[in-house]
C-alpha cells in the first residue's frame, strides 16, 4: 500500500471530527454514528482527561468506534498512542510536539498510515513536513474547553503565516470552531476544520454536522 497523496488528504480533512467518551453526552458509538450520518470526512479517537478510559475498556471502545468508521468508509485516526493505533490497526495517528517524530512513527506503523502532527508556528510546521507528516493540525484558532494544556489562541494568523510562507501541506484548523466562526479558518487557507465540542455536544448531532459539512464544501465567496 502507498502513502496517501495530498489531494486525497485535503478531501479527508474537510470535516475532521475528534472525540472520546469524555466529550460525549450520548454514548460514544451513538455520537460517532450520528456525526458519520451527518457527513464527517475523518475521525480521531482522542480519549483524554481525568475520566478517560484505559486498558481493556479503552481497547474495546476503540474497536467499536473503528468498526463504525469502517462501515461508513471514514478513516479512523488515533490520538497520540502508538500502541493503541497499532493494536486497533488504525488508519493513522495524530501526534503532538512532545511525541515521536513522524519519520519514526512511520517506521513503526507502516508506510501507508496517515500521520498528522500538531504545529503552533512556522518552525514546528517546517520540522513536521521534513519529518514526513501527511497533514498538520494548527491551533488553537479560538478559545477551547476541550484541551487543558492548549497553547495561546492565535486566531487564523498562524494558518495565514504558513500559507504566505509557501507551505502547501494539507492542514486543518482546530480549537473552539463553531458554525459561526468556521468560515475565516477556510478563508485563511486551511483545507478543513477540526471539531470536537460543537458536534459532540450538539443537541442535534446529525443536523449540526450536516451544516458544518455544507460550510466546508460550499464554493468559496
Ligand atoms: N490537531 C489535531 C488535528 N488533533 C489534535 N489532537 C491536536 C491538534 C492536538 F485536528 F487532528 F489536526
Ligand atoms: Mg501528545
Amino acid at each position: 500500500m502507498k502513502r496517501i497523496n495530498s489531494e486525497d488528504m485535503r478531501r479527508l480533512l474537510k470535516l475532521y471530527f475528534i472525540m472520546g467518551s469524555v466529550n460525549c453526552k450520548l454514548s460514544p458509538a451513538d455520537t460517532l454514528s450520528a456525526a458519520a450520518d451527518g457527513g464527517i470526512t475523518l475521525f480521531q479517537f482522542r480519549e483524554k482527561g481525568p475520566s478517560a478510559l484505559t486498558g481493556a475498556a479503552l481497547l474495546q471502545l476503540g474497536g467499536q468506534l473503528r468498526e463504525i468508521c469502517r462501515n461508513y468508509g471514514i478513516p479512523f485516526i488515533v490520538n497520540d498512542d502508538l500502541e493503541l493505533a497499532a493494536a486497533l490497526d488504525a488508519d493513522g495517528i495524530h501526534v503532538g510536539q512532545d511525541d515521536l517524530p513522524a519519520r519514526l512513527i512511520r517506521q513503526r506503523l507502516g508506510e501507508h498510515k496517515i500521520i498528522g502532527v500538531s504545529a503552533h508556528n512556522l518552525t514546528e510546521a517546517r520540522q513536521a513536513i521534513a519529518d514526513g507528516a501527511d497533514y498538520l493540525g494548527v491551533g488553537p484558532v479560538y478559545p477551547t474547553t476541550s484541551k487543558a494544556d492548549a497553547q495561546a489562541v492565535r486566531g487564523t494568523a498562524v494558518i495565514e503565516e504558513l500559507r504566505h510562507n509557501g507551505l502547501t501541506i494539507p492542514l486543518v484548523g482546530i480549537g473552539g470552531i463553531t458554525l459561526e466562526n468556521a468560515p475565516p479558518v477556510i478563508q485563511a487557507g486551511a483545507d478543513g476544520i477540526s471539531v470536537i465540542s460543537a458536534i459532540a455536544g450538539a443537541e442535534d448531532i446529525r443536523g449540526t454536522t450536516r451544516r458544518f459539512a455544507q460550510l466546508v464544501t460550499a464554493p468559496s465567496p
